[in-house]
């Protein structure tokens, strides 16, 4: 290792002030900026949700119009998804992976450049909807015709936002793919690889199958829109419910594409802190594979009340059930890695330790509507949001927590305040569960999702919803002054920042030098 950085203070100069940033082509710098847009877009996004949810603590309409209410959750959802959550992910894959395989960079580094400065561009045209006429879009993020057909110039900007970041993350991916394939260290075979590698070579697969179709249907709502061309529209022999096809083809992926890199994540934190090797590497991959493949045969459990017969919806129930099969063994497996380990519990530990818990709830509640009676009972209900919430809160962006203060100490060179993390962990896990626990009961009891008004019978839930809800805004606040801090300095960190941590990521300094291994390291 010391031969590969003996010679590094000789050229480890880099630009430097505004324009480093701009033209950046280094892998960690553009790791950087995906992080940092991911966490913008997060407090913009959970201010939206903080508006929602201060409407709803009471019956009767408040603080909003409904047309305006219907922009936030659109808003809220598209942004979550498209800025927060995967944004972050590629960020990770940007810091991690050539460290991880022991690569200089990534396969194509201006590409690289391109892939996130088209991010910033779609997030001005979706935020700036708020200040054109008639507001932001405002049709759900599922983008369903016919409304999303009639809306106004909005509704324009969202189909051309969407397709800058679906060409983002195609470019993302391939970049991904290459370096995964081609710029692995000597010795580091596909299965020594460690899993946040493997999780995120076929989340990519996953992004080039997927955008395209997402594309296509968008591309379809806008030549409907202005074309004269009538895909899905019943008057000109069109047909609403094609778009729903469509769309959900794309979308249940897309909902393993911001879980499958959140596995690979709490694989690699899980045995760190247990101080055993991960248990079952070859199963783990295995069933990652299989939750990718069936991801694509299940997106008929989104649209159970359409009208489908009745072998089609015991063709999506059977399986979308099959899919909690390789999800069983994942989950078996992080718990036999705990099994009799030494187990230590700082910050990143404790997010793991809730994600495994709190996603297998989320879990739970989607084997619950896969059964087609019960979703036919539940379908668009808040038993659906608390369902997607245990999955994507508890599950996608306790990860990301999880991630960023395992890997905050070799990205900035300092240890985070570890008292601090703690805080934001139990305030976090305390008042996400005060939050959407009572929807799984508002839903059973009938209360619709998307509506800004209720009848009485809601009122405390949501409430009590409500309060989890700010407090679990606030908390966010203590995130942001952790990775402050341990921008700005902090306790130095070694190397090997955890005592049980393995791979080559902890065989280069903390913080991890501009330029790393220009001498490719051998991996026995
Ligand atoms: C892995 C991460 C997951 C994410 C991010 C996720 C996300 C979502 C989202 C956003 C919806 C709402 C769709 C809408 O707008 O109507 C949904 C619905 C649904 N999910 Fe999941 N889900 C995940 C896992 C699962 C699992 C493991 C299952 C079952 C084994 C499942 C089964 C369902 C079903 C059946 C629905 C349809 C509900 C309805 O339309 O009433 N999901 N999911
Ligand atoms: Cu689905």
């Amino acid at each position: 290792m010391d031969a590969t950085h003996a010679h590094d203070h000789g050229h480890d100069h880099h630009p430097s002030g505004l324009m480093r940033w701009v033209k950046t082509t280094n892998h960690k710098d553009i790791g950087t900026l995906y992080l940092w847009f991911a966490l913008i877009m997060f407090f913009f996004a959970g201010s939206l949700a903080m508006m929602i949810r201060a409407e709803l603590f009471e019956p009767g309409m408040q603080f909003v119009h409904p047309e305006f209410f219907n922009q936030l959750t659109t808003m809220h959802g598209l942004i979550m998804i498209f800025g927060v959550i995967m944004p972050a992910f590629t960020g990770f894959a940007n810091w991690q992976v050539p460290l991880m395989i022991g690569a200089p960079d990534m396969a194509f580094p201006r590409m690289n450049n391109w892939s996130f400065w088209l991010l910033p561009v779609a997030a001005i045209f979706l935020i700036g909807e708020f200040f054109l006429p008639g507001g932001a879009v405002a049709g759900g993020w599922t983008m369903y015709p016919p409304l999303f057909i009639q809306g106004g110039v909005s509704y324009d900007l969202t189909i051309f936002a969407v397709h800058i970041m679906g060409a983002s993350s195609i470019m993302g991916s391939i970049n991904i793919i290459t370096t995964i394939l081609n710029m692995r260290a000597p010795g580091m075979t596909m299965m020594k690889m460690p899993m946040f590698v493997w999780t995120w070579l076929i989340t990519a697969y996953l992004l080039i199958a997927t955008m395209p179709v997402l594309a296509g249907a968008v591309t379809m709502l806008l030549t409907d829109r202005h074309f004269g061309t009538h895909f899905f529209n019943a008057a000109g022999g069109g047909d609403p419910v094609m778009f729903q096809h469509i769309f959900w083809f794309f979308g249940h992926p897309e909902v393993y594409i911001l879980i499958l890199p959140a596995f690979g994540i709490i694989s690699q934190i899980i045995p760190t802190f247990a101080r055993k090797p991960l248990f079952g590497y070859a199963s783990m991959v295995y069933a990652t594979g299989s939750i990718a493949i069936l991801s694509f045969i299940v997106w008929g459990h989104h649209m159970f009340t359409v009208g489908m017969p009745a072998a089609g919806q015991l063709f999506f129930m059977y399986s979308t059930m099959l899919i909690a099969v390789p999800t069983g063994v994942k989950v078996f497996n992080w718990v036999a890695t705990m099994w009799k380990g030494s187990m230590t519990f700082e910050t990143p530990m404790l997010f793991a330790v809730a994600f495994v818990c709190l996603f297998t709830m989320g879990g739970f509640s989607g084997l619950v509507l896969a059964i087609t009676p019960v979703d036919i009972q539940l379908q668009d209900t808040y038993y659906v949001v608390a369902h997607f919430h245990y999955v994507l809160v508890s599950g996608a962006l306790f990860s990301i927590f999880a991630g960023a203060y395992y890997w905050l100490p070799k990205w900035t060179g300092h240890m985070y305040d570890e008292k601090l993390g703690k805080l934001h962990f139990w305030l976090s896990v305390i008042s996400m569960n005060i939050l959407f626990f009572p929807m799984h009961f508002l839903g059973l009891a009938g209360m619709p999702r998307r509506v800004p008004d209720y009848a009485l019978q809601f009122t405390q839930f949501n409430q009590i919803a409500s309060i989890g809800g700010f407090i679990f805004g606030a908390s966010q606040l203590i995130f942001l002054i952790v990775v402050l801090k341990a921008v700005r300095g902090g306790a130095k960190a070694t190397d090997k920042v955890w005592e049980g941590a393995e791979g080559l990521e902890w065989t280069v300094p903390s913080p991890a030098p501009y330029h790393t291994f220009e001498t490719a390291p051998m991996v026995k």
